[in-house]
């Protein structure tokens, strides 16, 4: 054997074992695809065109909603379910903040305690310490190695607090919210925004005293959605009760789901929805690799940040200081 056919014959076991559903081979595949390294970079790109074809076969959930508000447990037990009934299910996160807050999304592990030592599980933490864009494309193509390994279910958590969850929700065919009960009309905090996203909202935690002011604020969900929704035809959001801790309600969550799914099979909304993302993801990208190649540029770099300190300082406005890094763009050299 040549000394070159060797990553070569690398990548064919990586990809083979990833299609044959093995989850250290499809570990090392997302260790690759969240390199940074220029060589990586290269072989991740081959790996995702080879394993593409035998991509986009899961249902993709976003799984939302302020911190606290029950995303893990519910996962957690949604899953466990799921895979009673034969189904294999990946988990995955968007949590940019992971190390500025300490902790990963995930890395509280006891609240998928269950699940993560499930065999037909797969739980993925947000890689640490890279920005949403960065988080947003790995996860993305982490869906499709997931997909490749042939798990037909892709829970996706965020928080809702900040633009990760309009990431999240660029990805997933279904966006739940899994929202706190409380009477009033402040609705828990949750951002009108986290709302419209919203396909399916879950109020948790109805269980013991809770039942009541988690049904209490359903009603209020509804009447709010019903006024956000009104000129939208197309999106009808529904609101139903859980309770993740007590296992209650995630039937009918479930079934919701796949309801939705299947609807949006048969119109053709699926395939629509999901082209249009690839096409925002294509920009996405395209931005992402503009700015990166811009900024690779010396003395681009240097203009960028002396620009930067100006507007700073109010010497140039933002308009200007744009314009002028565009000018630069028409120049080519090194
Ligand atoms: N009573 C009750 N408590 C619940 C339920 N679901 C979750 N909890 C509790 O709520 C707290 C937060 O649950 P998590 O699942 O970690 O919530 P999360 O939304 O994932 O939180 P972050 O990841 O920190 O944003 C924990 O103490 C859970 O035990 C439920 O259905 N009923
Ligand atoms: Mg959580």
């Amino acid at each position: 054997m040549h000394g070159s056919d060797a990553p070569k014959l690398d990548m064919d076991r990586m990809v083979d074992s990833v299609l044959a559903g093995d989850r250290v081979a499809l570990g090392r595949a997302i260790t690759l695809i969240e390199s940074a390294k220029p060589e990586d970079r290269a072989r991740a790109q081959s790996m995702l065109d080879r394993l593409n074809p035998r991509t986009g076969n899961a249902i993709r959930v976003g799984i939302s909603g302020v911190p606290g508000a029950g995303k893990s447990t519910l996962i957690d037990q949604l899953g466990l379910n799921l895979i009673a009934k034969g189904h294999k299910v990946a988990v995955l996160a968007v949590d940019p903040t992971s190390t500025r807050s300490g902790g990963s999304i995930l890395g509280d592990k006891t609240r998928m305690g269950r699940l993560a030592t499930e065999e037909n599980a797969f739980i993925r933490p947000s890689p640490a310490g890279d920005s949403l864009g960065g988080v947003t494309k790995t996860t993305r193509e982490t869906i499709a190695l997931v997909e490749a390994a042939g798990y037909d279910l892709v829970l996706v958590e965020t928080v809702g607090v900040g633009q990760s969850e309009i990431a999240v929700a660029n990805m997933v065919d279904i966006f739940v919210v899994v929202a706190l009960p409380g009477a009033g009309d402040e609705l828990q905090g949750i951002k009108r925004g986290l709302l419209e996203l919203a396909d399916i909202i879950a109020v948790n935690k109805a269980d013991g005293d809770n039942v009541h002011r988690a049904e209490r604020a359903a009603a209020d969900y509804r009447v709010a959605l019903h006024i956000l929704a009104a000129g939208h035809p197309d999106w009808q959001p529904v609101v139903l009760t859980v309770s993740a801790r007590e296992n209650l309600g995630l039937d009918a969550l479930w079934a919701k789901i796949e309801e939705r799914q299947a609807e949006l099979k048969a119109s053709g909304a699926l395939a629509k929805r999901r082209s249009e993302q690839a096409v925002t993801w294509m920009r996405e990208l395209f931005d992402q690799r503009l700015v990166a190649s811009f900024k690779d540029s010396r003395r681009a770099a240097r203009q960028w940040s002396e620009l930067e300190a100006k507007v700073r300082d109010g010497q140039v406005t933002p308009a200007a200081a744009a314009e002028q890094l565009a000018k630069l763009l028409g120049r080519h050299e090194p």
